[in-house]
């Protein structure tokens, strides 16, 4: 100090060289946040889709339908997850994300000698294996378990972040809750899902009550996940799509000609299988929420041994959210719902 003083001048250069210096590291500060910040900004949820691909094309459908969410940076797609033993759905799911180039997503399938077998002769999804490039796998043993690339998954993910939207049978995730700590996190299926998941929306179930496929025929696992699942579930039922015409402007658009999408609704037309829109609603709503077409009845599921599903209503009043779970029910008419749903599925 004693020196500075009686050497002014080499005390303002010293001093400017600190100020130079501070204000250097200061922008460059600011430069690596403002970087980290447009990394996080918009701060998109990720997805991960389960689904079983079976007989109806309403699957392909609402994987077209969340590529355009991603294409419209609404989400980006960690995964899909098989959930059906069906020999052949690895590579369908591998045709799929190669069409929308987005081979990079990685796909699991259950190991589940139990899963649910959707069969051998399924038209739509056996025409797209045979006739689309699915260039990484041939065949499902090739993919890894569903499990542990759900556990690699989501521990590397951001919390409270993952979306999952289920549209087949709950066999990956009821497994999924019951792990185990592992290499990937010390967490257990059901911890890791409480810090990762943000909320499942589920197209599963009928309301108030009644019977549907994905919950009848793996009753067990339903039951699983909507006594353990530590997060909000949103689930769509068959009413509200059994009645819902969406997806007809596919079938004229020319452009989509070499779509699979177009193609598996084709295919499925001639079944009569596309008077009906079900795992569409639940990919509309995982993304973009159930407003204004829905409004959500909380409450508990019961899911008797043969798959039968009843409703117990415990909404209250003042809007509070007594429950985790919802089901939706439908506020608008059909068309309003099509004129959201239809423009995302032409891809
Ligand atoms: C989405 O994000 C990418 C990368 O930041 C950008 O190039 C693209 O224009 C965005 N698309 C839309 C529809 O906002
Ligand atoms: C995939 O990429 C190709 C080449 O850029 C492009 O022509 C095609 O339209 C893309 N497919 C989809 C479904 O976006
Ligand atoms: C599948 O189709 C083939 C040819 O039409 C038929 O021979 C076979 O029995 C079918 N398999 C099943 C399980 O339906
Ligand atoms: C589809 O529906 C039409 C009209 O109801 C009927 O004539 C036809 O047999 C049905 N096709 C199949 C495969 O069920
Ligand atoms: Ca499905």
């Amino acid at each position: 100090m004693f020196e500075q003083r009686k050497q002014p001048k080499y005390f303002l250069i010293l001093f400017l060289s600190i100020w130079l210096i501070l204000l250097l590291l200061m922008s460059l500060q600011s430069n690596a946040s403002s970087s980290s910040d447009q990394q996080q900004i918009p701060n998109i949820p990720d997805i991960i889709i389960d689904t079983d691909c079976g007989q109806y094309p309403d699957d392909v459908t609402a994987i077209a339908m969340i590529n355009s969410f991603a294409d419209q940076n609404k989400t980006r797609i960690l995964a899909m997850m098989a959930n059906d033993r069906y020999e052949g759905i690895v590579p369908v799911l591998d045709a799929i994300t190669n069409y929308f180039n987005r081979s990079r997503i990685p796909i699991g399938i259950t190991k589940d000698p139990n899963a649910f077998d959707s069969g051998k002769n399924l038209t739509w999804p056996d025409y797209v294996r045979e006739n689309y490039p699915h260039p990484r796998f041939e065949r499902n043993d090739q993919a890894e378990n569903a499990i542990t690339l759900y556990r690699r998954l989501l521990a590397a993910s951001q919390d409270n972040n993952v979306i999952i939207l289920s549209i087949g049978f709950f066999t990956n995730l009821a497994e999924l809750l019951d792990t185990e700590s592992d290499e990937y996190s010390p967490l257990n299926g059901r911890e890791l899902i409480r810090k990762k998941v943000q909320k499942m929306i589920a197209m599963a179930g009928k309301y108030p009550e009644g019977k549907e496929w994905n919950i009848e025929k793996q009753p067990k696992a339903a039951r699983k996940v909507i006594e353990k699942w530590p997060t909000k579930i949103i689930f769509a039922g068959a009413e509200t799509g059994e009645h819902l015409l969406c997806g007809q402007n596919i079938i004229q658009n020319s452009r989509l000609k070499n779509s699979p999408v177009r193609k598996a609704w084709l295919i499925s037309m001639e079944q009569n299988l596309t008077e009906a829109c079900f795992d569409e609603i639940a990919a509309l709503i995982a993304i973009n929420g159930y407003e204004p077409f829905y409004r959500l009845i909380y409450g508990r599921m019961e899911i008797q041994p043969d798959g039968y599903n009843i409703w117990h209503e415990s909404n209250d009043d003042n809007g509070n959210k007594p429950t985790r779970m919802a089901y939706i029910k439908q506020l608008t008419n059909d068309q309003d719902i099509i004129n959201v749903i239809d423009p995302l599925l032409e891809r």
